[in-house]
């Protein structure tokens, strides 16, 4: 977790021409340029003349090893999961198998991934192209359409066999474990930033029983561990520029053993907001209950045959904990000096919080809305 991450000891400009060619990539390299939002991984879109025909691209990408400790065994997981996925399309006879899945180029070993010389994990996956994922939700219908995909997504690795996934970061929804490090991170104070902040500690410390819930269920053996993505925010899956259909959803670096309840949480938590992650002007800051609505519509289509009744009794509920989560995060890293989430800003992480914080209380005040929504769907 947070407190013990170093820096990233690889930051410069990667040579994207040899990156590639430890791919069995069968085309040439034109050029290659940083690409998309993320706040984890380092993230390059490539283009590539294949026999002078149309140019074709790919996204390379160097995994962020300061947060995932174990590269070998993630991309281990991942191969699994999008060989089980493309194995599900083809056989289903999906006219576009491969643009609804992720898909690892091997590299020339026949691996997932290649290290290169200064010892950073790189994978390379085909551009999937003519989907977007939005950082900020223009409509319903992408609600919707993120929620259904989420949710199938579920439902697909339910059924991948085998042994259990590898937990890429252990406790990563610990909720109880997120509060001890922002308390550890508050103790230690190693900037001196903990000063003046004693509105969003307190926000937090008057919260404390909401942390637990959700793992007390998971312990009592009420909530079944499940195999989910575990960070479903609304970029993280593509829709189609068209139709809005989810086309493909990406960022598989934590799909691992969790909770529903956490990716449907995470998703209120992006795609129901009135303003985007980091807005500052939180003074209209809301949760559209249309957006929420959407929502639940396009999860449950895809995740009401598995649910159990307590998982659904706290679909609204995971909404507000994924946020106070997500808040508690941002801040535990501000005052840790900005080590995991990358920063655009100096004080990024903490408008984060700040944001993040003001929305658990807007959910705060809809969460009966939102339970009546839910009970309409599923009554
Ligand atoms: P991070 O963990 O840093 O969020 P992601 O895996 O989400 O990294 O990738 C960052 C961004 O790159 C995504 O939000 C998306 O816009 C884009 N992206 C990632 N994979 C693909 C892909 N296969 N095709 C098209 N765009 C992609
Ligand atoms: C990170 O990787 P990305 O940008 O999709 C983070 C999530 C946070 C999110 C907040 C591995 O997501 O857990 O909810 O930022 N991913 C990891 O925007 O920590
Ligand atoms: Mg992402």
């Amino acid at each position: 977790m947070s407190a013990s991450i170093k820096s990233h000891p690889v930051s410069t400009a990667p040579n994207l021409r040899e990156i590639a060619a430890l791919f069995d990539i069968r085309a040439d390299f034109v050029h290659g340029f940083p690409y998309g939002s993320g706040h984890i991984n380092d993230t390059y879109c490539a283009s590539f003349d294949q026999a002078g025909l149309t140019p074709i691209r790919y996204i390379l990408q160097r995994i962020n090893t300061n947060v995932f400790r174990t590269p070998v065994q993630l991309m281990e997981n991942i191969s699994r999961v999008t060989r089980h996925s493309l194995e599900r399309l083809i056989e289903a006879e999906h006219p576009e198998a491969r643009r609804r899945t992720l898909t690892c180029i091997p590299a020339h070993d026949g691996k997932a991934y290649a290290v290169d010389d200064f010892g950073g994990y790189w994978r390379v996956y085909p551009f999937i192209e003519r989907a977007t994922g939005h950082d900020e939700i223009q409509n319903n219908e992408q609600a919707f359409q993120a929620a259904k995909a989420f949710g199938n997504f579920q439902k697909l690795a339910a059924g991948l066999g085998g042994e259990r996934l590898h937990e890429t970061i252990p406790g990563f929804h610990d909720t109880p474990q997120r509060l001890e490090a922002l308390k550890a991170a508050i103790g230690a104070d190693p900037l001196g930033r903990a000063a003046g902040l004693e509105a969003e500690i307190d926000f937090v410390l008057s919260r404390a029983a909401d942390c637990s819930r959700i793992t007390d269920l998971i312990t009592a053996g009420v909530i079944p561990e499940r195999v989910t993505h575990n960070d479903t925010k609304l970029n993280n899956v593509l829709l189609d520029d068209e139709t809005s259909e989810g086309v493909c959803v990406i960022d598989l670096d934590t799909t691992m053993p969790g909770s529903a309840l956490y990716d449907f949480g995470d998703m209120v938590r992006t795609a129901t907001p009135s303003t985007r992650e980091d807005g500052t002007d939180l003074s209209k800051l809301d949760l559209r209950m249309d957006r929420f609505e959407a929502l639940v519509g396009g999860y449950l289509s895809a995740a009401r045959s598995f649910l159990n009744a307590a998982e659904v009794e706290n679909l609204a509920f995971s909404g507000k904990l994924l946020t106070l989560e997500c808040g508690i995060r941002f801040l535990t890293d501000f005052l840790l000096g900005d080590v995991y989430f990358k920063i655009k800003r100096p004080e990024h992480n903490l408008d984060r919080c700040r944001n993040q914080f003001a929305f658990v209380s807007a959910i705060e005040k809809r969460l009966p809305e939102m339970e009546d929504v839910v009970a309409a769907h599923t009554g």
